[in-house]
């Protein structure tokens, strides 16, 4: 949403414009995760590096972070002309500390400080080899360490809705999520999919999980705000 996924290293500085706009007058204190949209996942692509196979070699691993540095770069000089204050990180240097409270107390202190910590969806080495790490599950990673009380996904879909009927479903909860058929789409970590298996993760921790348009930046608004707003609610 926040790139043109038609055409490799599009993007839209509307759509984040707007977006930065609402978290700037929202005064809440947020932290940020961006996917890979036409940036990483078109060059992941390119190299057949995927979330759920480890590639032995390190081709296209230079390529495709590179690519997400200059997304977050975009993102983040787009934040910065609407007066908010990010603070780039690779996820790892949260998922690195040793201890979950190490890495939410260095979180807490950059929020405190009135910055907006902004990560995004990442390469790296595990066990089996380089995989891509969706923001998603950082998202997750997040919401446990940091207690969020809402995660809100802006995507390109005014919310999740039934295949067959195209419908907007307003309210899941982990047990409906568990039983949804949803197929993986074309990025590299699983899509929709990811996104809702997470939503009911981060539901069962006690928090709220919105799904909202990103091209609707009033109903963005709302969901950061946690009022009521047009898309889909997820509650455990
Ligand atoms: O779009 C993917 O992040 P996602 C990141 O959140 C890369 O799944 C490197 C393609």
């Amino acid at each position: 949403m926040i790139t043109d996924k038609s055409k490799p290293f599009s993007y839209r500085s509307d759509v984040v414009s707007a977006l930065a706009e609402e978290i700037a007058s929202a005064d809440e204190k947020v932290v940020a995760v961006h996917g890979g949209g036409s940036f990483g996942h078109s060059v992941a692509k390119q190299y057949s590096l995927s979330s759920s196979s480890g590639s032995p070699a390190a081709v296209g691993v230079p390529q495709t972070r590179n690519a997400m540095y200059e997304l977050n770069h975009l993102v983040c000089k787009t934040m910065m002309e609407f007066k908010l204050n990010p603070y780039p990180f690779s996820p790892f240097d949260v998922l690195s500390k040793a201890k979950a409270g190490a890495a939410a107390q260095w979180l807490r202190g950059l929020l405190k400080a009135g910055l907006i910590p902004v990560t995004f969806g990442d390469v790296s080495l595990f066990s089996d080899g380089f995989r891509i790490l969706s923001g998603d599950l950082i998202v997750l990673e997040l919401a446990r360490m940091l207690k969020a009380d809402r995660c809100v996904f802006a995507m390109d879909a005014d919310g999740v809705y039934e295949e067959s009927s195209r419908v907007i479903i307003p309210e899941l909860s982990p047990a409906k999520i568990r039983k949804m058929r949803v197929p993986a789409g074309e990025d590299a970590t699983g899509g929709m999919k990811t996104k809702l298996e997470v939503a009911g993760k981060v539901a069962s921790l006690g928090a709220t999980a919105c799904f909202v348009s990103g091209y609707r930046r009033n109903e963005f608004s709302k969901a950061v705000r946690g009022m009521d707003f047009y898309g889909t609610v997820v509650k455990g």
